[in-house]
């Protein structure tokens, strides 16, 4: 089911900007031979936008092999064999690219991350998305860490029409969790955003208080309600899988936003959480605006990054 159709930034706008960065579109440009320093010009590629050095050499393997058993191949011939590869290699990860399920409600959406990936902006972008499809959505201040953070996110409730539950700054986050929780289910709202405080896997306490909201929710909704969303910066690259794998020891991770793909250079990263942790990429941030969430279609995407 599609939520998101009238309002989301379109991937194409979106991503005229990586693909400037990143350059992989400009290799293939025009109907050029293909030669060794081909090659070698696009593995660099590849392992600059984050793809990985294994990965990389796995995909300039592969398109070696393919553009073998094509005659005249050419780099149009290729970029359709490279489309089509990125593209399967997406498809395998089941859930890529496909909208949150929701229709357990009320839902809950457990937004978590480092400090400053995207959450709270992803849980405004995301609030205000499903409240133009109709939906009823309600969003919980569980920063109760940060200074500001409370006032962050009321700021995204008035910008959206979306009711906040939270409580001061200082509070047990899961506190807000259970209560917010117990607004969602009074309302029979369809969705709850619960927002949290950026941690580091260094910073023991949040990681145990968020395990500890995460408990909270399940007990109340129920594990098949409870979905945590790890948002990702994708200007950190290959860093963000490290994050991922500390966040999946505190909470199951079901979902990723990838966020400031906007201004990414490292449009491989991508790639690397497909292959690496096989968790679902829902949707990429691309500004700022309400309206800068696109769903992650994958076709579209990697034409998009690829052809001119
Ligand atoms: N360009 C761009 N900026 C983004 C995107 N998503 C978030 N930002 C910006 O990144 C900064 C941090 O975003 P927040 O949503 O506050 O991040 P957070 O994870 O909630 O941060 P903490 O609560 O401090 O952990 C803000 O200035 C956002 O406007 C995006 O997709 N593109
Ligand atoms: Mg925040």
């Amino acid at each position: 089911m599609a939520f998101f159709n009238f309002s989301l930034k379109s991937i194409k706008d979106g991503l005229n900007n990586i693909k400037e960065k990143w350059g992989i579109s400009k290799l293939f440009a025009g109907k050029n031979k293909i030669d060794e320093s081909f090659w070698t010009e696009l593995e660099e590629k590849l392992i600059l936008g984050d793809v990985g050095v294994d990965y990389s050499e796995e995909i300039i393997d592969y398109l070696r092999a393919e553009s073998k058993k094509i005659k005249d191949i050419d780099t149009e011939k290729l970029r359709e064999i490279f489309v089509d590869k990125l593209s399967a290699e997406l498809e395998a990860v089941p859930g890529m690219g496909e909208e949150f399920d929701i229709n357990n409600k009320p839902y809950v959406l457990l937004m978590i991350g480092v400090n400053g990936s995207g959450k709270t902006t992803s849980a405004g972008k995301l609030a205000w998305q499903y409240k133009n499809a109709g939906k009823n959505v309600i969003l919980a201040a569980g920063d109760t860490f940060r200074a500001a953070a409370v006032e962050q996110i009321k700021i995204w409730g008035e910008r959206t029409g979306v009711r906040v539950i939270a409580q001061e700054q200082g509070s047990d986050a899961a506190s807000v969790a259970f209560d917010a929780w117990r607004a969602a289910n009074n309302s029979n709202a369809d969705v709850l955003i619960v927002d949290t405080a950026g941690r580091l896997h260094d910073k023991h306490n949040l990681m145990e208080e968020l395990k500890k909201v995460y408990r909270v929710l399940v007990r109340e909704a129920g594990a098949e309600r409870v979905h945590s969303v790890l948002v990702l910066d994708a200007v950190s690259g290959q860093n963000s899988v490290a994050q991922a794998l500390t966040f999946n020891e505190a909470v199951p991770i079901n979902s990723i936003i990838l966020t400031k793909y906007d201004n990414s250079a490292k449009g491989g990263v991508i790639l690397s959480i497909a292959k690496k942790l096989k968790v679902p990429v829902r949707y990429i941030g691309l500004g700022e605006g309400e309206n800068d969430l696109s769903n992650f279609d994958i076709r579209a995407f990697v034409k998009a990054i690829i052809e001119d």
